[in-house]
């Protein structure tokens, strides 16, 4: 009889082989794991989420088995990245590549984004943007009408876009969404090239017409007030508004105001000075009463709405000039026929509007009538406007100009206080942002 505080030999066997079983059927499931991997990321303190397994957070020892184990790694602002770790490797290093989130807004929304041409969705939308770089981002409006910005995107520099699309603004006017574009500013550098940034404001999509300028004359009459011993009170006024050596289209009428030649409301008004537009523009403010304050535009504001902001040569594009597109000195045109191989059908102006707009929706930006800008020749930017400034520039050509000379970026400088038969306006107006 053997010692009975010793086991019995045949229970330690026993034993010997079920623990040698044990570890032989353990060996033989793969889930387990044969080895411990350290798993760093960069940045650190990423969410590490191994096959089936608890997240964990970086650097972290991840149990591998036998086939492999394929793991996630994200983290906020970067590209998830899912890769395999295998049980021979001592230590991994997973990189996560940055996301540039791009917030694309659009007024009205649902516009399709293209981001370098590319479908990107619809507005609005967040882009994971995974390269840094310089993008260009396209808006489309259910119109067709494009608008674009380029963005520079650069690590942890989010990025938000809003694109507001031209609206029809009441009274005849468009809004004119803001952008960043190339100034040409003349030909031959009378104002120099440069990037300028133009905020959202109010343009009238036609030159101000005849009928419209009359309402003016109309409601501030100046027989109201005593008249002169000179003369006759509406005549004098007329002409001090008409500074033109040229037939006018309105005239005094006796019964008491004035009244538009027949036929001619439609066209816009010619022969007015600079200070008559800004007496408009007053009157005009008074009169609407939304608190609206017009104003003509600056040179700037002129050639980024008749361009689109997009450096065409023309309201339409590149394409050169015809007769369908605008009312330049055609064949028709008997004074200068500057352009003997074009028929616009209009030997003087044409109706406000006749011909087709520019994709943002304005209508004559080349032709018809040069526009009376707000600015001196030297200054294009609505600042430091000295009062004695007697000159003032114009812009888009007229009836009576070269197709050339009817370009967006084509410029004359004349002195304010005179009209010229070739001469009108068109209001602006800034956007009220209470
Ligand atoms: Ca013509």
């Amino acid at each position: 009889m053997g010692r009975p505080d010793l086991p019995d030999p045949s229970w330690i066997l026993a034993m010997e082989v079920f623990l040698l079983a044990a570890a032989l059927a353990l060996l033989l499931v793969p889930d387990w794991p044969r080895g411990f991997v350290a798993v760093q990321t960069v940045p650190s303190a990423s969410t590490i989420t191994p096959d089936g397994g608890p997240a964990l957070s970086s650097p972290a020892w991840i149990p591998v088995p036998a086939g492999g184990i394929s793991i996630t790694v994200t983290r906020e602002g970067y590209a998830d990245r899912d890769t395999v770790i295998s049980p021979g490797m001592r230590t991994m290093i997973v990189y996560l590549d940055y996301i540039f989130p791009v917030t694309i807004t659009s007024r009205p929304s649902g516009a399709r984004i293209l981001l370098d041409g590319e479908e990107a969705g619809t507005t609005p939308a967040t882009l994971q943007v995974t390269e840094p770089g310089r993008y260009m981002i396209e808006a489309v409006d259910a119109t067709g009408l494009v608008l674009r910005e380029q963005i520079v995107l650069a690590a942890n520099s989010p990025s938000s876009i809003h694109f507001s699309f031209p609206s029809p603004a009441g009274g005849g006017l468009l809004s004119i969404p803001g952008g960043e574009f190339e100034f040409q500013g003349g030909p031959g550098g009378t104002l120099p090239p440069r990037t300028v940034r133009v905020e959202e404001f109010l343009l009238g999509r036609t030159e101000v017409t005849n009928g419209e300028f009359n309402l003016f004359l109309n409601s501030v009459d100046p027989l109201a007030v005593p008249d002169s011993v000179l003369g006759n009170g509406r005549t004098k006024f007329l002409a001090s508004l008409f500074v033109c050596d040229y037939p006018l289209e309105i005239a005094a009428i006796e019964s008491g105001g004035y009244a538009v030649l027949p036929g001619r409301e439609g066209f816009p008004v010619r022969g007015v000075t600079f200070a008559a537009c800004s007496l408009y523009c007053d009157w005009l403010t008074l009169a609407d009463g939304s608190g609206r304050v017009f104003r003509l535009p600056d040179e700037i504001e002129w050639e980024y709405a008749a361009s689109t902001g997009d450096g065409r040569e023309w309201p339409w594009g590149d394409a050169g000039a015809d007769g369908s597109l605008l009312n330049c000195s055609d064949a028709s045109e008997m004074i200068a026929t500057r352009a003997p191989w074009m028929d616009d059908g209009f030997p003087e102006t044409s109706p406000a509007g006749y011909f087709p707009g520019n994709p943002w929706g304005l209508h004559d930006m080349a032709g018809n009538v040069w526009e009376w800008c707000a600015n001196p020749p030297g200054n294009a930017g609505l600042t430091g406007f000295a009062p004695s400034d007697t000159v003032r520039c114009l812009r888009g050509g007229s009836w009576l100009s070269s197709p050339e000379d009817c370009r967006v970026s084509a410029r004359m400088c004349l002195d304010a206080g005179l009209g010229y038969p070739f001469a009108g306006f068109r209001i602006a107006a800034t956007v009220d942002r209470r």
